[in-house]
């Protein structure tokens, strides 16, 4: 196929800015020699896996990666013990890719290391790689059981940049900003492969914060991405932070994605700073479906229209076809098109099973399409998939932790609505020793421990014994009234 990143080769764009990380940065002819030689470094050598942490060396290493043909996998650098082997176990890396002197925990220090040299030198590979081969392997929380790891094909990535290219009028001209994490779709592909997909380029906050956002749109940045805590923060900030409204206010985009845009927040924006934030709707297995357009009308509450190739139904519990667009009739969202992932790997089971016979991909989430044909998500088939800060995490990971705790007999986990992360993980606990209950901080930090911060229940709350139906089944909707 034809390269990811045109502007790596094109001599016209080296001096121009490509990366930008604090106050360290690498212009399109920096990235190309540096990335080349990592690339004939790695070239050939099966998957890798790339230590994600914000910074300069993770976009490197991912474009050499892409650029050699290695399919790699973004690790979390705060994932526990559990999480790092099952993912090491499941994708099987031959090297990993990490900065000079970071030092890398029990699991993954057992692979041989290459360390990313930013201000290295080579030349980049011809692209050989094939559309079909993969990019990028992804993994993602499901209901139950440990996450799965979503192979990314390269088509997906270039098709989905270039659509949201389309819709959102995304040009080389752009800078974006953000404070993502780059071991998920959002924060990697979009945020990063996408402007250099376009020759612009992204500048990373290394962390989000209200702050950063401020001084990058006031210092020539285009585009801010976000998830909704971000931007919920933003809409607390606002009252006491003028620079803040007053540079927001001159962005060309401001887009929020991977969970829901709360109303209350995208107006209280809107009314502060005059500019309505865009949402688009993607699936680490899907990359994007729909964005509302530039050109369209950005509709709180809503997701937009389905991107240049992407086909959209929303289908009823019976399997039929839900035709009507009236605002009312809910189904769940199911896609096809060249923006699909390819497999679960190792998982032939679980890729059946996410298909429809006639290939069309089950979401999950459930919305109604309005008169003009936007969509709108109204909830989430599973109620054991929670999504909090715009990170999905399953209960059933969380409960199976809490369960290897010595002080814990039973455990359930389930999100709760939260104005900030959007839902927070509370979890039922029955301790072993009703009379010496394990700490809520103690609970935590195992999860944290093991899985992964993010993972951790923010809200414990014990119970001499949990709700089970005759099956024996455990009632997570009397849970919250318990
Ligand atoms: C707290 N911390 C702990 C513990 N408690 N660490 C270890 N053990 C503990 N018990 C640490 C955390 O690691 C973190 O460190 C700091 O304390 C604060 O933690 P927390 O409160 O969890 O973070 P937060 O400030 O509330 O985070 C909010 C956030 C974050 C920044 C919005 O949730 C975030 O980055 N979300 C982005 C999720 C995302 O990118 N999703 C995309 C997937 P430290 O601060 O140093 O880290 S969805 C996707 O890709 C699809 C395709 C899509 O549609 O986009
Ligand atoms: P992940 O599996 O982490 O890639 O998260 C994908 C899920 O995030 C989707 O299935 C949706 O439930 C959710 N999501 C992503 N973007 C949006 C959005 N704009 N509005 C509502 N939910 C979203």
């Amino acid at each position: 196929m034809s390269s990811l990143f045109p502007a790596l080769s094109d001599p016209s764009a080296g001096r121009r800015p490509a990366l930008r990380f604090g106050e360290r940065g690498l212009t399109y002819a920096q990235l190309a020699s540096a990335a080349g030689a990592l690339a004939g470094r790695i070239r050939g050598v099966g998957r890798v896996a790339v230590w994600a942490t914000p910074s300069l060396e993770t976009a490197v290493a991912a474009v050499a990666a892409l650029s050699a043909g290695v399919p790699f996998v973004p690790l979390n650098p705060k994932s526990g013990e559990r999480e790092l082997g099952h993912i090491l176990a499941d994708s099987a890396p031959s090297l990993v890719l990490a900065g000079p002197g970071v030092e890398l925990p029990g699991p993954v220090g057992g692979l041989e290391r290459v360390d990313v040299d930013v201000h290295g030198s080579g030349a980049l590979p011809e692209d050989g790689a094939g559309d079909e081969d993969p990019a990028l392997v992804v993994y993602t929380s499901g209901t139950t059981g440990p996450p799965k790891g979503a192979v990314i094909p390269r088509r997906a990535v270039a098709t989905t940049l270039d659509a949201l290219a389309d819709a959102w009028q995304w040009t080389g001209d752009d800078v974006l900003v953000h404070g993502l994490p780059l071991f998920h779709v959002h924060g990697l592909v979009l945020g990063v492969l996408g402007p250099l997909r376009r020759g612009g380029s992204v500048r990373h906050l290394g962390r989000f914060s209200t702050d950063g956002v401020a001084r990058e749109l006031g210092e020539g940045a285009t585009m801010l991405f976000g998830v909704p805590t971000m931007y919920h923060r933003i809409a607390e900030a606002l009252p006491a932070e003028p620079e803040l409204a007053k540079a927001l206010a001159g962005a060309r985009l401001l887009v929020s994605g991977s969970a829901a845009l709360p109303v209350h927040d995208h107006e209280r924006i809107a009314a502060a700073t005059g500019r309505r934030v865009i949402e688009r709707y993607g699936m680490t297995e899907t990359l994007m479906n729909t964005s509302v357009r530039v050109d369209g009308e950005a509709r709180a509450g809503t997701v937009g229209v389905p991107l240049p190739g992407v086909e959209l139904r929303l289908v009823e519990e019976d399997g039929s076809v839900v035709a009507a667009r009236d605002g009312e009739s809910v189904g769940e969202i199911q896609v096809r098109g060249p923006n699909l992932f390819t497999e679960y790997l190792n998982r032939p089971d679980a890729t059946a099973a996410a298909f429809t016979p006639d290939g069309w991909f089950r979401t999950g989430d459930m919305a109604v399409r309005e008169p003009d044909g936007y969509v709108r998500i109204v909830g989430r088939k599973a109620t054991d998939l929670i999504k909090s800060g715009g990170y999905k995490i399953g209960a059933g990971e969380i409960e199976n932790a809490l369960l290897e705790h010595p002080g814990v007999r039973e455990a359930a986990v389930a999100g709760e609505p939260d104005d900030d992360l959007g839902e927070r993980i509370v979890a039922w606990v029955v301790p072993a020793d009703p009379a010496a209950p394990p700490g809520a901080d103690e609970l935590a930090g195992h999860v944290a421990r093991r899985l992964a911060p993010h993972k951790r229940p923010r809200v414990v709350r014990y119970l001499d014994a949990l709700p089970r139906n005759d099956m024996g089944k455990i009632m997570k909707r009397a849970l919250r009234d318990a």
